[in-house]
């Protein structure tokens, strides 16, 4: 089996849900490594870029909302990419169908996700489905320098008048 990586996103619904131990310990259980992990602010620009193949789904704005926080108020998701032998369809097993109501019991979404009454699978977390997919996800959430390893090729610019915070 391929050396993979993959995008996992603890959703809104389950950092509010306080679900992050729970759902870390059940990853552990595939023994792949963490190779990033962050919390991130989720901006329309980027709840759009990462759902745009549903762009033209009736749901599609609620599940920016859904992604950004909007939803549940906590306007943070957990974002982590994971590496190791098969990590895609390992992780995707562990995380259960896309649709809580069909995913295994058992499952991260099977066990925790629902269905709202507008029709929204909260399904608590996000894993990416295909090595493409993964490479997309990873390169849109994460710099070269927030993951450990070289995973992708990279160049090297000179950035001049970069406009950023430091500590005051
Ligand atoms: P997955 O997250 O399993 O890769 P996806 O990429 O097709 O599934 O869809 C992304 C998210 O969009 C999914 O986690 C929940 C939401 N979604 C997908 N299909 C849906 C549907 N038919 N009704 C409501 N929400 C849906
Ligand atoms: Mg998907």
């Amino acid at each position: 089996m391929a050396t993979e990586q993959t995008l996992i996103i603890v959703k809104p619904d389950g950092l509010i849900k306080s679900l992050t131990g729970n759902i870390l310990s059940r990853l552990s259980e595939t023994k792949l490594v963490i190779i990033g992990a962050k919390l991130v602010r989720v901006s329309e620009e980027l709840a759009k870029e990462h759902y745009k193949h549903l762009k033209d789904k009736p749901f599609f704005d609620e599940l920016l909302h859904y992604i950004m926080g909007d939803v549940h108020n906590t306007h943070r998701v957990l974002a982590l990419v994971y590496q190791g032998e098969g990590a895609i369809g390992k992780v995707r097993e562990i995380v259960g169908d896309t649709n809580p109501e069909k995913a295994h019991p058992v499952s991260i979404r099977g066990a925790y996700g629902r269905i709202t009454t507008s029709g929204v699978f909260e399904n608590v977390v996000h894993a990416s489905s295909s090595p493409e997919d993964a490479e997309q996800e990873i390169k849109l959430w994460f710099s070269p320098f927030e993951v450990v390893g070289d995973i992708y090729p990279t160049r090297d610019v000179v950035l001049e008048k970069v406009k950023t915070k430091v500590w005051a």
